[in-house]
């Protein structure tokens, strides 16, 4: 069935330490997906947040003497403030500590108790408290790290709620059995082989050893486990439960809707383990997709807070424009895999792909237009060149591969093909060599045909690059004259859009760098998260 809805989602951040250009990562992914099917005239909610309960949370609070409410008030703000530097279009924010959360996670906890999902029982193991997780003694080794950070964990022993994960085990098998749902697969295999094949204990959902959680109705000395607390996010963000449930029915209940959640590979086990158990036992239908992404890497490993080798986007921004920080991200850490940031790298792009390949593009087409026909492009004619209809080829070729791929998430690929289609325009320039036919008059079709077919490309590639370029792409379409109605996704086949337009010059789009100097500059910010 064609979905005509879309429900995207971040992981919701904790707002122990500023974010940095990791939760920038997925938070772009995220936008772009939600762009692209805006633009494709789906209907599409996309949400972000954060995540303000727990241990950690409490504890840093302490540590710089603020309540925890205040203290998460405080960095949430960095957050938001980040997304509309970054022009993130997430339609909703959601804070666990706002009341419409707390209610429904009350709500969860006691649909659960009453359906006999979650006992009361008591708890004795180990406890990673950066990553509120607890762990067996097998997990954590003879050295007693966390599995998933490599930091020590702490005994813990006390009475808790738990959730029996054995009942629901056979509806995640049957879900598992579909090999989209889970993407990159191996991750699926991972959760297989690493948590449900050695035997998935029972997870414990109360904690009784700190107070900054969502408390338990039935039983006030309990708050419920943050993680049960976070993921129930995705719920009530949408009314799920309340008296007005629109959001919900529309985009969770509905069949129409297509639901994704993006996460990094270090959440995944909460995420297509435990999320998919819990949304059985309420009785509701399960995500159609759960996309891990690889991690931004730095040199000496993952970038974490608490490794202090963060990078943070701010700069990068204000420095490069946001389009760069964008595109850098979707481009150069290929959807699924782990990533290193570089500067080299960040430079490069910068200037190999935005500031040549389509920089130069524009400048050189809209210049040759201006001298040669007035600044009027030509009415578009097929064929008339030798390379005319591998061009047209390639631009239906590449819209084509460009949906195919984007809606099945491979987004690092979707946009190396529109990259190829303007590195073809490029080239393709050369080829023709619209200066010498210029001096010809019996070559004036070719000319022609020339400019409206480097128009149209241009036209083509900014509208595939729009959801990733979102301030130059106006001014790129502005350049060409079209109208907002005229820039429509419809109309991305249309050969004929740009007959008869009046070309604008455009300022500089992507300006050259100075590769020694920002390289130096980039390096500069590495480690300096403020
Ligand atoms: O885990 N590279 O929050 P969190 C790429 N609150 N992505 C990164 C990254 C990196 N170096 N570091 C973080 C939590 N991320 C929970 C989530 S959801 C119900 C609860 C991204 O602040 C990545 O998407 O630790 C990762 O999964 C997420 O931030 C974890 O953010």
């Amino acid at each position: 069935m064609l979905k005509k809805r879309f429900y995207i989602t971040t992981p919701i951040y904790y707002p122990s330490g500023n974010p940095h250009i990791g939760h920038a990562y997925c938070t772009t992914l995220c936008d772009v997906f939600a762009r692209y099917k805006r633009m494709r005239h789906f209907e599409c909610y996309f949400l972000t947040g954060t995540d303000e309960h727990g241990l950690k949370i409490e504890k840093n609070a302490e540590k710089a003497g603020l309540t925890p409410q205040e203290y998460v008030d405080n960095i949430t703000n960095v957050f938001t403030k980040l997304w509309s530097a970054m022009k993130i279009s997430n339609d909703d924010f959601i804070r666990t500590t706002q009341e419409r959360h707390i209610t429904t996670v009350q709500n969860i906890f006691s649909k659960m108790l009453e359906n006999d999902d979650i006992y009361l029982g008591k708890y004795e193991g180990w406890y990673c408290t950066p990553c509120e997780s607890f762990w067996t003694e097998t997990q954590v080794g003879e050295n007693h790290l966390c599995p998933d950070c490599g930091r020590p964990v702490e005994k813990a022993t006390e009475e808790s709620y738990f959730f029996k994960t054995q009942k629901y085990l056979p509806e995640l098998l049957k879900w598992y059995d579909n090999d989209k749902v889970i993407t990159p697969i191996n991750r699926k295999n991972e959760m297989l082989n690493t948590f449900i094949k050695p035997g998935l204990d029972d997870l414990c959902v109360s904690r009784t050893s700190f107070s900054w959680g969502v408390q338990i109705r039935e039983n006030n000395k309990h708050v419920a486990y943050v993680w049960l607390d976070a993921l129930c996010n995705y719920l009530s963000a949408l009314g799920y439960g309340a008296d007005h449930d629109e959001l919900y029915q529309k985009f969770w209940k509905s069949e129409e809707s297509e639901i994704i959640h993006v996460i990094g590979a270090d959440i995944t086990r909460f995420h297509t383990i435990y999320w998919p158990e819990f949304l059985k036992a309420l009785g509701l239908r399960l995500p159609d997709r759960v996309f891990v992404h690889g991690l931004l890497m730095m040199k000496d490993g993952k970038m974490s807070k608490s490794k202090g080798n963060v990078v943070s986007p701010y700069p990068l921004i204000e420095r490069y424009g946001v389009d760069a920080i964008r595109y850098y991200l979707v481009r150069e850490v290929v959807f699924g895999q782990d990533g290193q940031f570089t500067p080299e790298q960040f430079v490069d792009r910068v200037n190999v792909d935005l500031a040549n390949n389509i920089g130069n593009l524009v400048s050189r087409t809209i210049s040759m237009i201006q001298k040669y026909f007035d600044g009027v492009v030509p009415n578009f004619e097929k064929g008339v060149n030798p390379q005319d209809k591998e061009i047209e080829d390639m631009v239906l070729e590449t819209i084509f591969q460009y949906e195919n791929k984007l809606d099945d998430l491979h987004i690092t690929e979707a946009f190396i093909d529109v990259m190829n289609l303007l590195g073809r325009a490029n080239k393709y320039i050369e080829e023709t060599a619209p200066w010498t036919l210029a001096k010809d008059e019996t070559k004036k079709k070719n000319l022609e045909s020339v400019m409206s077919h480097l128009a149209y490309v241009i036209f083509v590639g900014t509208k595939l690059l729009e959801p990733v370029l979102v301030e130059k792409s106006p001014i790129i379409f502005n350049a060409l004259g079209l109208t907002k109605e005229e820039y429509d996704y419809d109309n991305l086949k249309n050969f004929n859009v740009l007959n008869n337009h009046k070309v604008n010059k455009t300022e500089i789009l992507f300006p050259r760098l100075d590769v020694a100097k920002e390289v130096e500059y980039v390096k500069g910010l590495m480690g300096n998260n403020k």
